[in-house]
């Protein structure tokens, strides 16, 4: 069910609400769900992608991600639905948890 895709209205009512307590917006682009995280320093950022990564394989659900210094850049995307699905939504929304945490801005 969380990894069936989702059509364009329910993709936009989760869009709106993820971002109602983000920093930054996410974007829809290329068919994925990005996010760009600041951080203080890179021990910051590593320490970011180190909760994430727990949460990640609690969900058996990863995200695609690169990380420059203090800077994180996430695009989540559902690769065995082929699109944008709620699991993406739950791994944001905790992925901003994680980031309040770590400060990000
Ligand atoms: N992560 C993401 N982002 N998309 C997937 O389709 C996906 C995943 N599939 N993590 C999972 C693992 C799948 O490969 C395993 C076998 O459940």
């Amino acid at each position: 069910m969380r990894r069936e895709l989702l059509d364009e209205a329910a993709l936009f009512s989760a869009l709106k609400a993820l971002n109602r307590h983000s920093a930054q917006p996410w974007l829809m682009q290329d068919g994925t769900l990005q996010r760009q995280y600041r951080f203080r320093d890179f021990r910051a950022a590593f320490a970011f992608m180190t909760r994430v990564a727990k949460l990640a394989e609690a969900m058996d659900h990863h995200p695609d991600w690169s990380n420059v210094y203090n800077r994180v850049s996430v695009s989540l995307f559902t690769h065995d639905a082929h699109g944008i699905t709620a699991l993406d939504f739950e791994l944001a929304a905790g992925m901003e948890d994680a980031a309040r945490q770590e400060c990000a801005h």
